[in-house]
């Protein structure tokens, strides 16, 4: 059994998507981060960086004490590897994932992570982070309609671990004033994921919270 301790938030959705796919049991914890949860000694044990996702897996493959992680590409590593499902043994696949993987967690969360802040957050409109994390959010889009003008998959041919990052930070393209009609390869690979059994029980699980 696998703790998630959760918010309905991109980096949230990430890892229901990975456990709606994989079959694995899990129990959600949720984290109100708008009321301060995320700073709780207890989990702060769990989450020293004091952000959700984070798990806490019962039942780790050396059969010793329970396992815990945070960082949400960790947890989706830590997943596939546990399970042997959406991360390729092969090596060039493999990597190729990986590095789509770590493309989403270093760039096109942050930065759509700002887009976001300034658009909607900000006490006061900013003009110069406006522009600069929308020109940013336009750019990291091309790479990846580029990327799937070429490929149905960021890896490559199979469904994986990077487009399970990925995908939850495109489900707010909205709230990022991106128009996915200027992007037909990433519309029709999100909406590829969209219509998936385990995305649409991960999305209602979410709700449920
Ligand atoms: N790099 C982290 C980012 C996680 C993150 O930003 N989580 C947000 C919600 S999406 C959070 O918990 N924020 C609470 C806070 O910053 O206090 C990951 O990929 O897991």
């Amino acid at each position: 059994m696998i703790d998630l301790y959760f918010a309905p938030t991109p980096n949230g959705h990430k890892v229901t998507l990975f456990l709606e796919e994989s079959g694995l049991e899990y129990h959600l914890i949720r984290v109100d981060i708008s009321k301060g949860d995320q700073f709780r000694p207890d989990f702060l044990i769990i989450s020293p960086n004091n952000k959700i996702p984070a798990i806490v897996d019962h039942m780790p493959a050396d059969g010793g004490m329970p396992l815990s992680v945070f960082e949400s590409g960790a947890i989706l590593l830590y997943l596939a590897e546990k399970t042997g499902r959406l991360l390729s043994g092969e090596l060039r696949e493999r990597h190729v994932t990986l590095q789509w993987l770590f493309w989403q967690v270093a760039g096109l969360g942050p930065m759509l992570g700002q887009n976001h802040h300034f658009n909607h957050f900000a006490p006061q409109p900013v003009p110069y982070a406006i522009e600069r994390y929308q020109v940013e959010t336009q750019r990291l889009y091309q790479v990846l309609n580029k990327r799937l003008e070429r490929v149905p998959w960021l890896a490559g041919e199979h469904y994986s671990i990077a487009d399970i990052a990925a995908w939850p930070w495109i489900h707010s393209h909205q709230r990022q004033r991106v128009n996915l009609d200027d992007y037909p390869a990433v519309f029709n690979w999100y909406e590829r994921i969209r219509t998936r059994p385990a995305t649409e029980r991960a999305l209602q699980k979410a709700q449920q919270v």
